[in-house]
């Protein structure tokens, strides 16, 4: 424990670590607290965490840390076909939960830990090894249901002290967020990364601009967010000079988990002097990039590889690009400690996912400018879409859809959306043309089968799909008369 989290044990315990609302632990009182929950589920095999916006979630994921436990966080929003497949594929043994929060029924076979963060306790001591997965976590893909990338302990560390060193992140730093804690954006990095450093956490429960400013304003120095924070930050930013004042204040903006438009950076940019900076990353390597805090920030780049990270872009047959000229685009490939062992009981999309030797393929398309800045072009997967910064894959949609009694057959694409970078958009052909289902009602179905985020904010009914001579659906003739 003492190698991930030195402040728990070795720092000033009387220090704020996390606070949530009117609710907040200190060092002293958050290492109790874990050490007690360790104690309680050493050797549980994987754990799951009802993962809300609590203190409860910190503490249920540094006590599996501690014990040395995977974590396997839950969106809580999850709906029944998602929780099941997470559950069956990852097979925890506990559910770990804040006392009184109400579980769905595929949760309630599980023995249930209610986590007391006021518990005193410590850890049992277990030896762990760089190499022992930390977590769980899941996440979408082209087809079929989310597979769950297996981080070890060793990508935390690595990704964790590399943005140390590009950010000039120290323990002095306060961290102001409203993102959710079942991803890596705001449970590695939003709450695991200030308390590597010894510094704190501020979690606003959700996100809203006027969170920002009063956490700005009283003493927080970074805000992480993805680009639909940053979006409806400028959007604000006219009409709200305190909001203006306190971005101003701050020592770092970062965005990231889809791209940050460059309009948005000029209008927060414009209105408090300040210029946002990108990193890029991804759940299966953590982080890979970012503009460094010394470095020259530049709107519409995700800045240059992170100390430890190997990157390089390939053509179509695999081979190296090694120009960098702005211009020539490539998949970018990432090697080095930042990166996940596995994917869960899926050996095959594991193995799909390397290359022979060892490069991990992102599926992302960039350029490289002269000066090594990396500035991402695109998507090599068009069914994978990145709605409100959550990966979304086209797929699942398309399976819960058919579903439903009234869909006959169904394809999603995604497409420009001002606030949420892309929005999801259902193409369906109705079993009844005469009473097709309301997108309400197909949004309704969605939300309550996968996840709310996954649901189509719009919807069009056709007579058939558009596909070519061997039956597969042409999505690129959707939408063309
Ligand atoms: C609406 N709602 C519904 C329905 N319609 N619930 C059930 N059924 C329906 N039909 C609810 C939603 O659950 C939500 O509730 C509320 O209404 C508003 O929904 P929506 O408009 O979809 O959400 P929003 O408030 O506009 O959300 C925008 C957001 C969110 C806050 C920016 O998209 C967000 O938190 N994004 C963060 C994604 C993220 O962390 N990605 C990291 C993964 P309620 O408001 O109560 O929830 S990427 C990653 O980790 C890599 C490593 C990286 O690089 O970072
Ligand atoms: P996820 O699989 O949800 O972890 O999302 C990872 C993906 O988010 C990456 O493969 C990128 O496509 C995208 N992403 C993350 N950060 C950025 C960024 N700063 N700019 C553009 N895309 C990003």
């Amino acid at each position: 424990m003492s190698s991930l989290f030195p402040a728990l044990t070795g720092g000033p315990t009387g220090r704020t670590a996390l606070r949530f609302g009117d609710r907040s632990l200190t060092y002293g009182e958050l290492g109790a607290a874990s050490g007690a929950l360790a104690a309680r589920i050493g050797g549980a095999g994987r754990v799951a965490v009802w993962a809300t916006p609590a203190l409860e979630t910190a503490v249920a994921v540094l006590g599996a840390v501690e014990a040395g436990v995977a974590a396997v966080p839950l969106n809580p929003k999850s709906g029944e076909k998602e929780l099941g497949h997470i559950l069956s594929d990852s097979a925890p043994t506990v559910v770990l939960t804040a006392p009184g929060d109400e579980l769905p029924s595929p949760l309630r076979h599980l023995e249930r830990i209610d986590v007391d963060v006021h518990a005193t306790g410590q850890g049992p001591g277990v030896h762990t090894t760089d190499a022992d997965p930390a977590l769980v976590v899941y996440t979408s893909g082209t087809t079929g249901p989310p597979k769950g990338a297996v981080i070890p302990r060793r990508a935390i560390t690595a990704t964790l002290d590399a943005l140390a060193d590009a950010w000039q992140w120290t323990g002095a730093d306060v961290l102001v967020h409203g993102l959710p804690l079942f991803h890596v954006h705001g449970l590695v990095l939003g709450i695991l990364g200030p308390l590597r450093r010894g510094g704190s956490v501020r979690h606003l429960g959700r996100f809203s601009t006027e969170g920002v400013t009063r956490e700005l304003n009283d003493g927080a120095t970074m805000l992480f967010g993805v680009p639909t924070m940053y979006h409806r930050i400028a959007q604000t930013l006219p009409d709200d000079p305190e909001l203006a004042k306190a971005l101003a204040r701050a020592r770092l903006l970062v965005s990231g988990s889809a791209a940050l438009p460059v309009h948005d950076h000029e209008r927060i940019t414009a209105a408090t002097g300040r210029r946002v900076i990108e990193r890029y990353g991804m759940t299966e390597t953590l982080m890979n990039t970012s503009v460094r805090a010394d470095g020259e920030p530049r709107a519409g780049t995700v800045g240059v590889p992170l100390p430890g990270v190997e990157l390089r872009l390939v053509e179509e047959d695999g081979s190296p690009i090694t120009s960098y000229d702005g211009e020539t685009v490539g998949e970018i490939q990432v090697r080095g400690p930042n990166l996940f062992t596995e994917y869960l009981n899926r050996p095959d999309a594991t193995a799909d996912a390397f290359t022979t030797d060892g490069w991990f393929r992102t599926g992302d398309m960039a350029v490289r400018d002269p000066d090594g800045y990396v500035r991402i072009v695109g998507r090599k997967a068009t069914d994978l879409i990145k709605s409100g910064g959550y990966k979304i894959g086209a797929g699942e949609i398309e399976n819960a859809l058919l579903e439903h009694p009234g869909v006959r057959e169904a394809a999603i694409t995604g497409e420009p959306d001002a606030d949420l970078g892309e929005r999801i958009v259902a193409w369906i052909v109705p079993e009844d043309p005469q009473s097709p289902p309301s997108t309400d009602e197909l949004a309704d179905h969605v939300a309550r089968r996968l996840a709310p985020h996954k649901r189509p904010r719009v919807v069009h009914h056709l007579t058939a799909l558009p596909r070519n001579d061997m039956g597969k659906i042409m999505k690129r003739a959707l939408g063309r008369d």
